[in-house]
């Protein structure tokens, strides 16, 4: 499918202030694979589609993870992390995605995961720092992402997991495990 039309279906999934986050995440999706060297096409179109899933009603998020055998344990946390693993799925089905990475990037944007990779690092990040984003610290952040990919990320998760533990919520696993990863990358 063409990039306008893909344009027009993820528009029409989200109201008009995610639609605005979506295209911040593309300019800092493709601002970020330009200075690290990673695929800007792919930047921009997993960027385009990692929130194609957000607004959908929970029970038909929860009919996708079940249906397509995602991980179960997901069923035990917050609901915030299902629209990743649901909307990796759905882009395969609905629009012929087929590249791995750009799948990858999409299903573990919200998570995280271990040895991520360039492009995955670089579309959680984006959703982390995208002009758009206003919370505290996502300066400090943006300033890291000059610098370290891999520094920046462990900020953004920080920041995720303090307010996680803020709220008295649980966090899942793979966030936590992602975390050490990226510290025992950066040692
Ligand atoms: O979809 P977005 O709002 O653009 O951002 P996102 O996909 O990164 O979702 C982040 C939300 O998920 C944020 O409000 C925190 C929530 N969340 C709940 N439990 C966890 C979690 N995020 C991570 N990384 N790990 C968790 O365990
Ligand atoms: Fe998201
Ligand atoms: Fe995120
Ligand atoms: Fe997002």
């Amino acid at each position: 499918m063409k990039r306008d039309h893909l344009i027009e279906a993820v528009k029409q999934q989200m109201p008009e202030k995610r639609w605005i986050h979506t295209l911040g995440v593309m300019e800092t999706s493709v601002a970020l694979a330009e200075q690290y060297g990673a695929d800007t096409d792919k930047a921009d179109l997993a960027a385009l589609l990692h929130d194609y899933c957000k607004y959908w009603p929970i029970e038909k998020q929860k009919e996708w993870l079940i249906k397509e055998n995602l991980p179960a344990l997901l069923l035990d946390y917050d609901k915030q992390l299902w629209h990743g693993p649901v909307a990796a799925e759905v882009v395969q089905q609905e629009f012929s995605i087929k590249d791995e990475d750009v799948i990858n990037a999409i299903r573990y944007h919200t998570s995280g995961r271990t040895n991520m990779s360039l492009l995955e690092k670089i579309v959680c990040l984006a959703d982390y720092i995208e002009p758009g984003r206003d919370f505290p610290g996502v300066d400090e952040i943006r300033e890291l992402s000059k610098q370290s990919i891999e520094k920046a990320l462990i900020a953004g998760f920080d920041s995720t997991i303090c307010f996680l533990i803020s709220k008295g919520k649980a966090i899942f696993p793979l966030t936590m495990e992602t975390r050490n990863a990226l510290i025992f990358e950066t040692k």
